[in-house]
């Protein structure tokens, strides 16, 4: 069967149902919960159905998530907290309009700013894995809470760009080789501080359209296979640097669509293979970069409605 357009009624009964069938994948992952409501939610808002879900019982799963002992969230009831689930938290709380829920907020903010490290990178949770991701989490979260004036800058621009690599790239950690989705955590967080000065955006917007292979997809890095996922860490980033139209858009918005699941909806990381909500969510942010007809406009920054972060005062000038 040939796609060749947005099966938006199905992407949407697929994520309603994503909570309702309570099997043996569901309960293997419930350390993904919260960032698997934030991926949701962010689709049904780029397809204009931000209510497809309840509200009530979606803020008070959050709450549920609330690591008292730690004053952050947790991925599930009971699980420690970590600035992924954390992260998601906050974003699912800003899209419902319902940021004052947050228990501690004053905690809150000392717990994230608590998990950098002397070198300036951050780690996701006291246990101390450092990732350039972290990093990102941290200062997103921050900035939609309006705490960033309580970071240390310098010290977290100068691990990032540690971070750099010759092709313009950036890694996971200092000398680690350049990833597309770390490229985006690292040009996200330089944009939020708005420090893009420091990147090479010549180099590396040229390193990200490379991204582009004849069937239409993007991969990660060189050699490697497509996916659908980065369609949102490659398209983010070359939005950040002005340079969409650096990528084939026909050829990446037919591929994105040919990995849709035309029986229960979603999309999967390639044509063929079995829909998650993580690439159906990044499919379609792809597709509302990319200028697909009646998507919401996303910001490439935060991956949420552009909207919603020019409300809260967040949206950078694209034209800089
Ligand atoms: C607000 C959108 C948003 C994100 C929050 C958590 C986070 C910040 C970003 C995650 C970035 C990241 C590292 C994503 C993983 C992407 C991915 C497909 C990794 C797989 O890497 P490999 O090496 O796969 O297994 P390849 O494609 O290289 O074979
Ligand atoms: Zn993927």
């Amino acid at each position: 069967m040939s796609l060749t357009t947005l099966l938006v009624g199905k992407h949407v009964s697929y994520i309603q149902n994503l909570g309702k069938n309570k099997d043996l994948a569901y309960h293997r992952t419930t350390h993904l919960r919260m960032n698997g409501i934030y991926w949701g939610l962010t689709a049904l808002h780029i397809m204009g159905h931000p209510e497809a879900l309840d509200r009530d019982e979606m803020i008070a799963y959050v709450l549920s998530c609330w690591d008292q002992e730690a004053g952050a969230f947790g991925a599930h009831p009971e699980h420690d907290a970590h600035l992924l689930s954390t992260l998601s938290a906050i974003q699912v709380l800003v899209m419902q309009d319902a940021l004052d829920r947050i228990p501690d907020l004053e905690r809150l903010v000392t717990w994230i700013l608590s998990l950098q490290q002397p070198s300036g990178v951050f780690a996701g949770d006291t246990f101390g894995e450092f990732d350039t991701r972290f990093t990102f989490c941290a200062l997103n979260a921050l900035s939609l809470l309006g705490r960033l004036n309580h970071l240390d800058e310098e010290k977290t621009v100068d691990y990032i760009q540690r971070c750099r690599n010759f092709d313009g790239g950036f890694g996971a950690q200092a000398g680690a080789e350049s990833h597309a989705a770390q490229v985006y955590t690292c040009l996200g967080s330089l944009a939020i501080l708005d420090r893009l000065d420091l990147v090479d955006k010549s180099a590396l917007s040229w390193w990200l359209a490379e991204r582009q292979l004849p069937n239409g997809g993007l991969n990660g890095r060189p050699e490697k296979l497509e996916d659908v996922c980065y369609s949102f860490w490659v398209l983010s980033s070359l939005a950040i640097l002005n340079k969409v139209p650096w990528i084939d858009a026909e050829k990446l918005t037919a591929f994105i669509l040919s990995a849709q699941d035309p029986d229960n909806g979603g999309i999967a990381d390639r044509p063929g293979d079995v829909a998650d909500v993580f690439h159906t969510v990044f499919g379609i942010a792809g597709l509302s970069l990319l200028g697909y007809p009646d998507l919401v406009d996303l910001d490439p920054i935060y991956c949420m409605p552009a909207k919603l972060i020019e409300k809260m005062g967040l949206r950078k000038d694209w034209k800089a």
